[in-house]
């Protein structure tokens, strides 16, 4: 039976972020069908998707002269310039082909142009929410389990994040793939367990 606490979110599982895709993420395209089967499980599964304007801040090309996976100090902190990805209603930004969208909700983050968004409840200055939150508490959903891409970016944030908010979060680590971009992984698992995520 399902257990009516229980949400899957499922991070940003979208062409750029897969094999051939601008941010292609490696093996990123492996965990759509196993995705697929695990959504029977859960009462409530939640789909993110990355949602950026044309010129986003985050883009190494509205940067001039910086390359791409390179960094900059923002108004709100550090930030990876990334090749321009998942632009708004682009391929790029169009779920996996086979990935299944018959979901409760889908969450864009990204879109306001001047500051990144990682995390399916904060943007990059951990302040403004993206409404997750209170979409989860008023559904009474409280525990939370994560898939998705990439591992070390949108949901190690989105993980401590909700870690951070109160709920019980489950990272199911084989159903996750990793940019791993300067030792970013190795971060990530120890800074998800040190805010008491389970790895899985
Ligand atoms: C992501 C970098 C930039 C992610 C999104 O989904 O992990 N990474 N935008
Ligand atoms: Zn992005």
């Amino acid at each position: 039976m399902k257990t009516q606490t229980d949400a899957l979110i499922v991070i940003d599982m979208q062409n750029d972020f897969c094999p051939g895709g601008a941010l292609a993420v490696a093996g990123g395209d492996q965990i759509v069908a196993p995705i697929n089967v695990l959504m029977d499980d859960f009462a409530a599964v939640i789909l993110t998707q990355d949602w950026h304007p044309a010129g986003h801040s985050s883009f190494a090309s509205s940067h001039p002269g910086a390359e791409p996976f390179s960094h900059v100090e923002m108004a709100y902190g550090p930030q990876v310039l990334w090749p321009d990805h998942c632009i708004q209603g682009g391929n790029g930004a169009a779920f996996h082909p086979g990935l299944r969208t018959d979901g409760d909700l889908i969450l864009r983050k990204g879109f306001r142009p001047a500051i990144d968004s990682y995390s399916a409840f904060f943007e990059n200055d951990r302040t403004t929410p993206t409404g997750l939150e209170g979409y989860l508490r008023s559904r009474g959903l409280t525990r939370l389990t994560m898939v998705g891409l990439a591992t070390d970016y949108c949901v190690n944030y989105s993980a401590l994040d909700a870690a951070r908010l109160g709920f019980e979060v489950k990272v199911i680590t084989d159903l996750c793939r990793a940019i791993d971009l300067g030792g970013s992984l190795a971060t990530a698992v120890a800074g998800m367990k040190a805010a008491g995520v389970t790895l899985a």
